[in-house]
């Protein structure tokens, strides 16, 4: 297991590498250009200045997440070619660079969705909270009149530009099906594992976030049988899985631990965090403590010790604590107490599986 932190970059992020080099165990960045649209071809330049920063701090900044999809290639319109093309080329750039994986996801219009960046735990601590009626019942177009009158109804993912567009992108979507998007995946992964496997760069989807549809807008990387499809349209380790166990954890029926004995071998990086679900179907993000929430952390490190994952890893989020101010869910404190969990379940499991090897 290779420990990642997760950046978004000088003047972007109130963490800075000089505290993420002080997290034991950590020795890249995790980064993005936040401020290219998606579709965009990544210019060098701006490429190279997280290369210099990243060098100057000692980090390697081997995995990038994401370099986004275009909404054109997810609805499957010609004018996606011409993205593919420009994401082809931002490949063999990162390469140039010492890339070695790739994040991304395929869900509709959305990012992750939380319906509260800052729900308050028992502890006083806050996190990002879902309350799952609210978002069942509501009629999208309604949403967007209701966000347009009231600003701070805002949602992760939500970009300003992005709301501008958002009805027509609802409207872009009428009639759009899973099979249309899983027509529409196998496209965009054809033309694009073969062009990270000459680059050497793995690219791995991240699961939809929370995994079900939303907004009547279809969402298909959300349980073991379909990353299983997705995994089998370009049967290749270079066509791998981002696997998130708090994203995957949102629905209890998913067994992430069989997961990764299933997929071992396609797993190039892992969000490992925890979630607490509650019977409705709401959910909040806790400390990374197995029994803090619904998710079997402690299994979980087990199955990648235990299959001798060589991957990366991110403790993925964290709550806000000690009065810390933060882009939600990315702040220092619980994100460094969530690794240190991980690496103390990690060595013990090493420690144990040594002493067996000794008795035996
Ligand atoms: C959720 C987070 C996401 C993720 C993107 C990947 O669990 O990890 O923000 O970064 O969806 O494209
Ligand atoms: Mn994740």
């Amino acid at each position: 297991m290779k420990m990642v932190f997760r950046w978004f970059g000088e003047g972007n992020d109130t963490v800075s590498l000089d505290q993420i080099r002080q997290i034991p165990g950590v020795e890249g960045i995790v980064w993005s250009l936040h401020d290219v649209p998606a579709g965009d071809e990544w210019p060098m330049d701006k490429i190279m200045e997280v290369k210099a920063q990243a060098d100057k701090a000692g980090l390697h900044l081997k995995v990038v997440e994401s370099v986004n999809v275009h909404e054109d290639i997810k609805l499957g319109l010609p004018s996606r070619d011409l993205y593919i093309d420009n994401y082809k080329k931002t490949i063999a750039k990162l390469a140039q660079v010492g890339v070695k994986v790739i994040c991304y996801n395929f869900m509709p219009v959305f990012d992750w969705l939380r319906t509260d960046l800052h729900k308050e735990l028992e502890d006083g601590s806050t996190a990002l909270f879902y309350e799952k009626g609210r978002i069942d019942n509501i009629d999208p177009y309604e949403l967007v009149k209701q966000i347009n009158e009231n600003s701070s109804l805002t949602m992760p993912g939500w970009e300003p530009e992005r709301l501008q567009h958002l009805t027509k992108l609802f409207d872009a979507y009428q009639g759009v099906t899973e099979e249309h998007l899983w027509e529409n995946l196998a496209y965009f992964l054809k033309e694009i594992v073969p062009v990270a496997a000459e680059h050497d760069i793995k690219i791995a989807i991240h699961p939809d976030d929370p995994p079900w549809p939303i907004f009547g807008l279809p969402r298909i990387i959300t349980s073991r049988d379909n990353i299983r499809k997705m995994l089998a349209i370009v049967e290749s380790p270079y066509n791998g899985v981002t696997l998130c166990s708090g994203s995957l954890g949102a629905n209890p029926n998913n067994d992430i631990v069989a997961m990764i004995h299933e997929f071992k071998d396609r797993i190039p990086f892992a969000h490992i965090r925890n979630v607490r679900v509650y019977d409705n179907g709401d959910f909040i993000e806790t400390s990374h403590r197995t029994q803090d929430g619904s998710v079997d952390i402690t299994g979980i490190v087990q199955a990648y010790h235990d299959t001798g994952f060589e991957g990366f890893a991110r403790p993925d989020h964290g709550r806000h604590l000690w009065g810390e101010k933060c882009r939600p869910g990315y702040g220092l404190y619980d994100r460094a107490l969530g690794i240190m969990y991980l690496w103390g379940l990690w060595d013990a499991f090493s420690r144990q599986a040594e002493r067996k090897e000794a008795r035996a």
